[in-house]
């Protein structure tokens, strides 16, 4: 008799992140069939009746909604998951919560630290199961970096340098709000590159290199007017088009983060590197299968760079995934984030990153923007000094 458990999932919006998640879901239990967990995909929800019937007919979602709170008011969802644009988040998470469904919310978490405070309240009232996508995590070689870090190879870690670089806002005709361009409105989104694209720097930094206790940020809008989507008219812009800040971790190293949607020929460049006294790490989204290592404790005719192909049945994951060589890509670390969040229902360990953890990340972010507007250094609250 199969003692296999059904995971019934409602997915809220159909956008990029819709997609990437339902062939998370799609895909894991051919992968991780010894996970007792396995999802079903039994609803989608979007406003639109009929781009949500194709959606719903192309992963293979047995019913549609047009309204989250129907979605949310049915026996036969056991997890809701948030894909909607950042100013819905906290709404559906909290009325998700209350009706004690386990909810998997996309990052960045909030608009704010008080929605998302907000969030974990009603999370850790109802005591339900919770984890935010910050997907880069379950890449592998970024997998592998952690066990690196964590098993001392690094030794004092003096420096973390992140970059996250691309060159989609550039045009003046780019829109804000609506379909699409929503990240281009405050409104809709609560910041430019610092809550989009910073806070995955944020969040693998914290998870690689522990708190970030205080920050000092500059942050520039380009272009100052743009025209709104929905209401047609030319309004300023809210969001910040490109930030820098320098920051100090709990542990004494210092970081140096950079993100931009102006850096033309750059896409998606999310890079990172690793300081510590006995060697160094760095990684590069472009070549997402591949570990840079240097450590200075190797013989000196041979010592340089290694170039690690993570590829290998005993590196991060990849005994699920074909033979080694042979390499995977972004959407695997979706995949990953699913068979985590389902062994965690077997463990009852929680799946990280939490929405706790995800709150201190929007700590950051929150302390980034304020360190730009005010022109000085800001505690981020986060951590233990
Ligand atoms: C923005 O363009 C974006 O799609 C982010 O929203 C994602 O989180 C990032 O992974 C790729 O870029």
């Amino acid at each position: 008799m199969s003692t296999r458990k059904d995971l019934r999932i409602g997915i809220i919006g159909t956008g990029f992140m819709g997609r990437t998640h339902s062939n998370g879901y799609s895909q894991v239990s051919h992968f991780f069939p010894e996970l007792q967990y396995r999802p079903i995909l039994k609803a989608v929800c979007s406003r639109n009746a009929e781009k949500v019937q194709t959606f719903a007919d192309q992963w293979g979602y047995e019913s549609v909604e047009t309204d989250w709170r129907a979605l949310i008011a049915r026996d036969d969802i056991d997890a809701v998951d948030i894909c909607t644009p950042n100013d819905s988040h906290a709404e559906i998470a909290i009325a998700a919560a209350e009706a004690g469904k386990m909810v998997l919310c996309e990052k960045p978490l909030a608009r704010t630290v008080a929605e998302a405070q907000q969030m974990l309240d009603a999370i850790e009232k109802a005591g339900v199961a919770n984890t935010v996508w910050y997907n880069y995590r379950r890449l592998p070689a970024v997998t592998l970096a952690k066990q690196l870090i964590d098993s001392g190879k690094l030794g004092k870690i003096f420096h973390y340098r992140a970059n996250f670089l691309q060159d989609w806002t550039i045009s003046a005709d780019v829109p804000q709000g609506g379909t699409g361009t929503w990240r281009m409105d405050v409104e809709a989104a609560g910041s430019g590159v610092t809550g989009d694209l910073l806070a995955h720097c944020i969040d693998t930094a914290m998870w690689l290199n522990g708190s970030i206790t205080d920050v000092s940020a500059v942050t520039e809008t380009f272009v100052k007017e743009r025209m709104h989507a929905v209401t047609g008219k030319v309004q300023p812009v809210g969001i910040d088009d490109a930030c820098i800040f320098h920051c100090h971790f709990e542990n004494g190293s210092l970081g140096l983060f950079e993100s931009t949607r102006y850096a033309r020929g750059h896409k998606a460049l999310y890079t990172f590197e690793i300081n510590g006294e006995h060697a160094s790490i760095r990684w590069d989204l472009h070549d997402l299968n591949r570990l840079e290592y240097f450590d200075h404790r190797d013989e000196g005719i041979v010592r340089g760079w290694r170039s690690i192909h993570v590829t290998d049945g005993d590196q991060p994951y990849m005994n699920k995934w074909w033979v080694p060589g042979l390499g995977i890509g972004y959407e695997h670390s979706f995949i990953h984030q699913v068979a985590d969040f389902l062994k965690s229902l077997e463990t009852g360990e929680p799946c990280s990153p939490t929405f706790q953890d995800a709150l201190e990340t929007q700590k950051v972010c929150e302390a980034v923007l304020e360190s730009a507007a005010s022109r000085s250094w800001k505690d981020t609250g986060v951590g233990t000094t």
